[in-house]
């Protein structure tokens, strides 16, 4: 059996996944987790990406001889490198507020809907085009002979290879979403320079040898779905077309997948966006604000038993209180209990008097923001959609599932939680010749060798309707 390793950076830790495929039989193994804690310097947020680097690189050393390495994470970021290929400083991490006075105004600029047209893309304060208007100016920008997004930097760093994979540069609104290029037009008007943008390379290509590395075994890099929730999506184990997907874990990604994608005006009002798949699908979905709130309130709390709570949050009062989980004041860290809190009695709720009473002010908020979003996409998308799957963390959190399940009126089907890394070594293990076939096909084996928890939707008598009609 080969064997694939899967480095996934998210948003609170990194792993690295060995993946083994043969007669049947799909196994995971997480051989390797680290944290990713950002830091602050000088009042900027950044990524602290050697650290993660030295994560990856442990994790390779343990993860054994492996075929291949793919790599993904989180969207948006990047590090800029010198005509010598040095990092011109820590990359700055989508949470900073370095964007905030700044993107309205360069989106006004370049025109919202011009912006929309080509790209496709949601408003997100923090899109790679808002990050460099907020760096205009400054000699780091100035400097810069490439932008490398974050798991393209770590392939140039395995490889020397540069480049810039395809689903992942569709999410810096600086990519033709149709003409599935750097979109070459916009990034003159926005006064930066096309060298910037290396080559796009597609999901399933080779990037190259690892060298100059430490590592007891030779192996290469293959390009996969690099965002992770393209990988994520690959990894959704759903059978036919009929499904919407919510990869669900620091965010909520909700949405369906299309051929192409949905340029109109409700849709750019609906701040839908066409981001893209693997196999050159369009990700057709929404992005709510996901377990970041809980995750941020955990944080705050200390040593907390998390089943405990959510058992108590389960037995809580239902809607007591719901918020708009979307709402942009949830966007930053820090003192998040509060901030719901405010959130509750600024549209005249009780604000929630105990943990689990937050907590339960979280599932309910969020299974609310999965039902508008589901209904959204269905709405502008024309498709039809029998069931949701849910894949990613957010997956073990029996209590969201259900209240999803009853939010949506839909059947969900959780799992697999580590969706992400199994889409991510489906795609080398294809790119091998060890799996063949479409992405229907990935996902029919996904079915055969994940187990899936079932949730029906329970009968609420209009309760979600009252809900959604209580918040804004
Ligand atoms: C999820 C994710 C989302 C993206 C957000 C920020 O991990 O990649 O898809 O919008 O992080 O990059």
């Amino acid at each position: 059996m080969n064997a694939y390793a899967a480095v996934d950076l998210g948003a609170s830790s990194g792993r690295v996944v060995v993946g083994r495929l043969g007669a049947g039989r799909f196994d995971l193994s997480t051989v390797h987790r680290f944290a990713n804690e950002p830091v602050r310097a000088s009042g900027t947020l950044h990524w602290d990406v050697l650290s993660l680097w030295a994560g990856v690189l442990e994790g390779l050393r343990v993860a054994g001889p492996v075929h291949s390495v793919g790599i993904d994470s989180w969207a948006v970021d990047y590090g800029l490198l010198d005509s010598r290929g040095a990092l011109l400083g820590n990359p700055v991490h989508y949470r900073d507020g370095r964007t905030a006075d700044v993107w309205r105004a360069t989106a006004e600029r370049l025109g919202e809907k011009r912006l929309y047209a080509t790209t496709g893309l949601q408003q997100l304060p923090f899109n790679t085009l808002y990050q460099l208007a907020a760096a205009a100016g400054s000699p780091q920008l100035a400097a810069a002979a490439h932008m490398l997004l974050i798991p393209d930097l770590i392939a140039y760093w395995l490889t020397g290879e540069i480049g810039a994979e395809e689903t992942n540069a569709s999410t810096t609104q600086l990519y033709d979403v149709r003409a599935r290029g750097w979109a070459t037009d916009l990034i003159a008007d926005a006064g930066l320079s096309p060298d910037l943008f290396p080559p796009l390379r597609r999901p399933g290509d080779q990037i190259g040898a690892v060298r100059d590395v430490d590592l007891p075994y030779p192996t290469s890099v293959v390009a996969v779905g690099s965002h992770d929730t393209a990988s994520a999506v690959v990894g959704v184990p759903a059978d036919g077309t009929d499904f919407a997907y919510i990869s669900c874990g620091t965010w909520s990604l909700v949405g369906v997948e299309l051929d192409a994608p949905v340029l109109t005006e409700a849709s750019r009002l609906a701040n839908f966006t066409n981001e893209g798949g693997v196999d050159g699908t369009i990700r057709y979905l929404r992005n709510v604000m996901g377990l970041w709130l809980l995750q941020e309130c955990l944080r705050s709390w200390g040593a907390t038993d998390l089943d405990a709570l959510l058992r108590a949050a389960a037995a809580a009062p239902a809607f007591a209180a719901v918020v708009d989980a979307d709402d942009p004041v949830f966007l930053a860290p820090g003192g998040m209990a509060e901030r719901l809190a405010a959130e509750c009695r600024r549209t005249g709720q009780p604000a929630p008097a105990s943990r689990a009473a937050v907590v339960r002010c979280i599932m309910d908020s969020l299974a609310l923001a999965h039902r508008r979003a589901v209904r959204a996409a269905v709405a502008l998308s024309g498709r039809d959609v029998r069931v949701v799957h849910l894949v990613g963390g957010g997956a073990r959190n029996a209590l969201l599932c259900q209240l999803t399940a009853d939010a949506c009126g839909l059947p969900v089907l959780a799992g697999p939680v580590e969706a992400t890394a199994v889409g991510n070594v489906l795609v080398q293990a294809r790119a091998a010749g060890a799996v063949r076939g479409d992405l229907a096909s990935l996902r029919k084996l996904v079915r055969e060798t994940h187990e899936l928890r079932r949730y029906e939707p329970r009968v609420d008598g209009g309760a979600w309707d009252e809900v959604d009609g209580r918040v804004g």
